[in-house]
């Protein structure tokens, strides 16, 4: 911990309010008074500073965290010297320490009695209770009777230790996470094409491309930080941004390319067609470091420009300028967020991109890459280390040499490792619903709200005999269903680490305590360990910083490999370090270095070191609008200061002043008026699965015959249909078909 007593990096309000240059959004985040900088430590309160990496988006952004005498957190600023946020937050990172204070935090466990109700407990009566109902539906159902369902928001030991404990411990052979709602597009996709789920890029490549290209992201408010790292850019570059919606991000942006929802994959292999009919291909980088081309190349020839707009409702010829900017700038980088992730055809779409990177030699180098930006503050580890569809560290269960290799890293026995890759998020469910999964455990997610068509979720939920969640807050809509109830401690009350988009791995600190009783995530696990009989298998998961070198014995000789970060101390003053860092590595000042991408040597991490191109002919889109249902509503992310389901963000006076409290609908300004509609009128939304009120907010940032309504209102998923992408098994929340009728 840093001793600063003086504080004397404390930034001053108008060099603050200066750091904000972001783009005018509709939610104020341009008024920096409006979160929290009245309250700015006061200079004598503050006996030490220590850092921690925000524990919300995937940013990865360093704060650092103002403390009393006692240790405990007063206020916290920006790190003004942490190469990703260079001083700058968001309105959510500013806030971080109010949601640890709020009134309903779970401070006890709970079990459901007789009666139905949730009753305080014990931890022993707790966890006793959990183990013995798991243990029996095990033993009388078999293992694949129970699964759990976790999160990308826990610290990368706690995961590594959910999912050590629940498949070699206690036996389960499924568990997934919210990181399937989210990124497992990407990750299908990279595995497929470069050989592992490996992200290229480094942050300073937003400040070091000539056209960047945004698909599906709305950077501006689901990831500020990384778009002022964009505003830094001096090279005076194209910033394109494909996106049905006119969001912020296309409003700041040089080009909006206002596309038809899901015709994204005929446009790009429209786009490729021209890269390559035009010559602009990199022939040596593609002849030397990837396969398939020529497949490829035959492939994509139907995709003409008139086909591609005929798709996409845009004009031949802004995509033929499209090809031309993607092929003839020196630097060009593809960014892609949930438009892509969130898809039934996203595998394909993700290596769309990829593919006109390689096309063009757009990878290894400053500016360019196919570049997938992560959600949550901890995505990053949960892919590497949930111990779910693959195996620690990205290993493979279905592999016998990875088994044993885990195995021996872990000093446990083989046979205790399954054989065979869990069950997918929806797959779980599905079981849930057929009565062959009896008990689940949801850890860090409050699937509730944000899983797809809720409806159908709860029928299922109710096939179960017990449902066990561990969350913050007690009363979240998941939590109020649960059987038995544990209450976590947050972030800002355990120690650490998060993997961000760009592979960087930072640290999490204690700076607060928990409420009541509640523990940490990772004292759960060693508790409940206990309790099954098995804490002698986890005797060295002392602490997560214990946990720590396991994870890097695990990822030795994995393209991953972090093994030469010594400890927790080594991060804090490398200002984190991005994997691969190999036991081996060496720099000529003894340094880590602050930026490092994947690739500037053209191997990548398939058997044969090339990547390759992949594809599929689009398909049409499961759900089309027609008479009944006229409408597509498109859902996302509404404003900076909300974070998904609310039960951190909420408790929050000044982020709630942010954005509405009543959940509205943005409409067209000519669907309005055909409807006789105004802002602020009752309407009634409506999908084959389900229907909720909303108000009409009447704007331009949505074309006629599409609806917004954000993730951030609990009712948004009772409309959603539970389709998914085949390879990713990711599911398609981004569209579907409804009806919009004023409410009078
Ligand atoms: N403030 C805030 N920030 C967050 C979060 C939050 O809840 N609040 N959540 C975090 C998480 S977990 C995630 S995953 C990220 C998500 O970050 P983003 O993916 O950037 O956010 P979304 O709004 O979900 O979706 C992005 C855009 O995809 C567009 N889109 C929909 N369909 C299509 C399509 O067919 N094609 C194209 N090209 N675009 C389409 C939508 O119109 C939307 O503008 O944000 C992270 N950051
Ligand atoms: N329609 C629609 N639905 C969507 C999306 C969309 O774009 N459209 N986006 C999807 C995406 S990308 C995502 S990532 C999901 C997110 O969906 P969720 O994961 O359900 O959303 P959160 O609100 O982040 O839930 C996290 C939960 O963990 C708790 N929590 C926070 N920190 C801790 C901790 O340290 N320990 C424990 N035990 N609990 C903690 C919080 O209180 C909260 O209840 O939503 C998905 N749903
Ligand atoms: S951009 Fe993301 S990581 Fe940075 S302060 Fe905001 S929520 Fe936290
Ligand atoms: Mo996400």
């Amino acid at each position: 911990m840093k001793k600063d007593p003086l504080f004397p990096k404390r930034p001053d309000k108008a060099s603050l309010l200066r750091e904000w240059t972001g783009p005018l959004t509709n939610d104020l985040v341009q008024q920096p008074g409006a979160f929290g900088l009245g309250q700015l430590p006061r200079r004598l309160d503050v006996a030490a500073t220590t850092t921690s990496i925000c524990g919300f988006c995937g940013t990865g952004c360093q704060l650092e965290v103002h403390l009393n005498k006692e240790g405990e957190a007063i206020n916290l600023s920006a790190s003004t010297e942490y190469p990703v946020n260079l001083g700058m937050a968001c309105p959510k990172g500013w806030e971080s320490l109010t949601p640890l204070e709020a009134s309903d935090r779970g401070t006890t466990p709970l079990l459901r009695d007789a009666r139905g109700e949730q009753r305080p407990a014990s931890w022993d009566e707790a966890l006793g209770e959990m183990a013995r109902r798991f243990k029996k539906t095990m033993q009388e159902h078999g293992p694949e009777s129970v699964a759990w369902l976790g999160t990308g928001q826990i610290a990368v030991e706690e995961f590594a230790f959910l999912g050590a404990l629940a498949k070699f411990g206690m036996g389960f052979v499924h568990g997934d996470g919210n990181t399937r709602q989210c990124m497992a597009t990407a990750v299908a996709a990279y595995k497929e094409s470069f050989g592992f789920d490996s992200p290229p890029f480094t942050y300073q490549d937003f400040e070091e491309s000539d056209c960047l290209i945004f698909v599906g992201s709305n950077l501006c408010i689901a990831h500020p930080i990384m778009w002022q790292r964009v505003m830094r850019n001096q090279r005076n570059p194209d910033v394109i941004v494909v996106d049905p919606r006119r969001t912020e991000t296309a409003m700041a942006a040089t080009e909006h390319l206002a596309i038809e929802p899901k015709s994204d994959l005929t446009l790009f292999y429209a786009v490729a067609r021209e890269v390559i009919h035009q010559g602009w291909v990199d022939r040596d980088f593609v002849a030397q470091h990837t396969n398939d081309f020529a497949e490829f190349a035959a492939f994509v020839e139907p995709y003409t420009l008139e086909k591609a707009a005929g798709a996409s409702g845009l004009s031949a010829s802004s995509i033929q300028e499209l090809a031309r900017k993607i092929g003839t700038r020196e630097r060009v980088s593809f960014w892609w967020t949930m438009g892509v992730n969130q898809s039934y055809e996203g595998t394909r779409l993700a290596q769309a991109l990829i593919n006109l990177a390689l096309l063009t030699g757009n990878i290894g180098k400053p500016g360019t890459g196919a570049n997938s930006i992560t959600g949550q503050c901890n995505a990053m580890g949960s892919r590497l280390f949930s111990n779910t569809t693959n195996l620690l560290g990205g290993h493979q269960f279905t592999e016998a040499a990875d088994r044993r290799k885990v195995a021996g890293v872990l000093g446990i026995p083989e046979e205790r490792i399954p054989q065979q890759n869990s069950l997918a998020y929806d797959q779980i469910l599905e079981a849930v619903g057929q009565g062959k999964i009896k008990a689940l455990w949801i850890i860090a997610t409050n699937p509730l709200h944000s899983w797809i068509e809720q409806n159908r979720f709860k029928e299922r939920l109710e096939k179960l005999d017990c449902l066990v969640v561990q969350d913050m807050y007690a009363n979240t809509l998941t939590a109020q269903s649960a059987d038995i109830y544990l209450p976590a401690a947050g972030w800002g009350e355990k120690d650490g680490t998060f993997i961000n988009s760009e592979r960087r791995i930072g640290t999490i600190r204690k700076v607060r305590k928990a409420p009541g009783q509640a523990l940490a995530d990772f004292q759960i696990f060693r508790a409940l360990a206990h309790h099954w009989g098995v804490g002698e298998m986890f005797r060295e998961w002392t602490c997560p910083e214990e946990a720590f070198q396991i994870l890097k014995k695990l990822s030795v000789g994995q393209p991953c490999d972090f093994s030469g970060i010594r400890d927790y101390a080594h991060l804090e003053e490398s200002g984190g370090i991005q994997w691969p860092w190999p036991a081996e590595a060496e720099s000529e000042d003894g340094k880590v270095p602050a930026q490092r991408r994947l690739f500037g040597d053209g191997k990548f991490f398939t058997a044969d070191q090339r990547a390759r191109f992949c594809f599929e002919k689009p398909r049409p889109q499961p759900e089309s609008p027609c008479g009944e249902y006229p409408y597509i509503l498109l859902t996302g992310r509404g404003t900076s200061s909300q974070w998904h389901t609310g039960t951190r963000t909420e408790k929050s006076d000044v982020l709630r002043k942010l954005y509405p409290r009543g959940i509205y609908v943005e409409i067209n300004a000519e669907d309005a008026q055909k409807l006789g509609l105004q802002s602020g009128d009752k309407t009634l939304v409506q999908s084959r699965r389900g229907h909720l009120e909303a108000s009409a907010f009447v704007c331009q940032t949505v074309p006629a015959g599409k609806l917004f309504i954000s993730m951030h209102y609990r009712e948004v998923n009772r409309l959603t249909r539970e389709d998914v992408d085949p390879y990713s098994r990711e599911p398609n929340f981004k569209i579907c078909a409804v009806s919009l009728k004023p409410l009078r």
